[in-house]
C-alpha cells in the first residue's frame, strides 16, 4: 500500500503530535508548489522558460527566468493560506510579509526556489529547497529579525530535486523521509523513511577548479583524498560535482560522501558562497536527522547565530567521520 505525502503528515500530526495542523498545511502547500514548478522545469524550450531574465538579485547574480518563476509560484502559494506570517527568498531583497487582506499565521518560510540556477538551460537536476521557523513573539508584527534564529529552531526543512525523478525530502525532526511525484496520480508518495549516510565514504564533491584558492586545511583534506592508495587514507576516492546543491546532498543522502563550498581567497571577505538561511540550514538539518554533520569548519552549521538575511557560509556536510577529519584539520591549522 503506497502512503501519500498528505496521509505521512496527517500521521505525524495524529500518532506523533510531532506536527501541529497549521504546520502540516504549510508543508501540503510547499510540496504543490514544488509539483508545479516540477511541471514548469519540465516544459524546458517548450515552455520559455529557459534562458536569463535579464535582472539581477539582492546578491548581483543573474536571474534566470525560472529563478522568478519557482519564486512567484511559492509566493503566490504560500500567502493566502493564513499559516504564514512572512517568507525570505534568495530572489528577494527583503521579506515578504502576508498582505493585510490574508490572515496572518505564526510560521515564517525560507527558500531557494531554484537552486542550481547555472544548470537550468543544460537540462541538469535542480530543485527547491525550504526551511521553516517560528517567530519568537507571536503578540509583536513580524520583521526581517523574526528571522535571525539559528537552525537549531527549523521546525521543518527539505528539498524538492527536478532530475529523472522529482523527489521531496522532508524532515519534521523525526528523521529524514523521502517521497517520489507520481505524475499519474498528481500526488508525493513516500519511498523511503529512516534515510541514514554512512559515517564513512570514498566520494568527495567539490569544485576542484578553486584548488589554489583554498585555505590549507581544505587543500589538505583534498590532497589526502587524491593520493588514493598510496596516500594516507589507504584507499582511492572517488568525485563528484554537480553544481545543484540539491543533488550533490541527495546523491550523498542516497549513497553517503562529502560536500564541500568552503570559504576561498577569491573574495577574502565573502565568508563562502552559499546562502546560510536558504541553503545551509535546512540541508545541515537533514544530514544531521540521517546521521551525518555539517559544519563551517570550526562550528557546527545549525548553531551560527544568523546576523543578516542573505548571510553567506563555509559549507562542509555529509559523512560524519569525513566531516570530523575536515574539522580537525581546521582546529590544528
Ligand atoms: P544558486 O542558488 O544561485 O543556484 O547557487 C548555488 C549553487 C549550488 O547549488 C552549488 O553547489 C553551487 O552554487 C555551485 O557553484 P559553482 O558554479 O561555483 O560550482
Ligand atoms: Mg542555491
Amino acid at each position: 500500500m503506497s502512503i501519500s505525502l498528505t496521509r505521512y503528515l496527517v500521521e505525524q500530526q495524529r500518532a506523533k503530535g510531532r506536527i501541529p495542523s497549521e504546520l502540516r498545511l504549510l508543508l501540503e502547500v510547499v510540496a504543490r508548489a514544488c509539483k508545479s514548478i516540477s511541471h514548469a522545469v519540465n516544459k524546458g524550450a517548450l515552455g520559455d522558460v529557459l534562458g536569463t531574465a535579464g535582472s539581477e538579485n539582492v546578491q548581483g547574480e543573474v536571474q534566470k527566468k525560472l529563478d522568478i518563476i519557482a519564486n512567484d509560484v511559492l509566493i503566490e502559494a504560500n500567502e493566502w493560506g493564513g499559516h504564514l506570517a512572512a517568507m525570505a527568498s534568495e530572489e528577494m531583497d527583503s521579506i515578504h510579509i502576508v498582505p493585510n487582506r490574508y490572515p496572518q499565521g505564526e510560521y515564517l518560510l525560507m527558500f531557494d526556489p531554484l537552486d542550481g540556477s547555472s544548470n537550468i538551460d543544460v537540462n541538469v537536476s535542480i530543485g527547491t529547497i525550504f526551511s521553516v521557523l517560528k517567530k519568537v513573539d507571536p503578540s509583536k508584527g513580524v520583521s526581517e529579525e523574526d528571522f535571525l534564529q539559528p537552525g537549531t529552531q527549523q521546525v521543518a526543512a527539505g528539498y524538492c530535486v527536478y532530475g529523472p525523478q522529482t523527489t521531496l525530502v522532508l524532515t519534521v525532526g523525526d528523521g529524514v523521509s523521502m517521497f517520489t511525484l507520481d505524475r499519474e496520480q498528481g500526488s508525493f508518495v513516500l519511498t523511503q523513511e529512516n534515510v541514514k549516510i554512512p559515517a564513512d565514504t570514498k566520494e568527495f564533491a567539490i569544485n576542484m577548479s578553486n584548488m589554489r584558492h583554498w585555505d590549507e586545511p581544505v587543500k589538505r583534506y583534498i590532497d589526502e583524498c587524491l593520493q588514493g592508495e598510496e596516500g594516507p587514507r589507504g584507499k582511492n576516492f572517488n568525485m563528484r560535482w554537480i553544481a545543484s546543491m540539491v543533488a550533490d546532498v541527495h546523491r550523498i543522502l542516497t549513497r553517503g560522501g562529502v560536500f564541500m563550498y568552503p570559504w576561498d581567497k577569491r573574495e577574502p571577505g565573502k565568508p563562502g558562497k552559499l546562502r546560510l538561511m536558504y541553503e545551509a540550514n535546512p540541508m545541515s538539518w537533514l544530514v544531521e536527522q540521517a546521521g551525518g554533520a555539517s559544519t563551517n569548519g570550526h562550528q557546527r552549521i545549525l548553531d551560527i547565530q544568523p546576523t543578516q538575511l542573505h548571510e553567506r557560509v563555509s559549507v562542509i556536510l555529509g559523512s560524519k567521520n569525513e566531516v570530523e577529519r575536515v574539522t580537525s584539520y581546521h582546529a590544528k591549522a
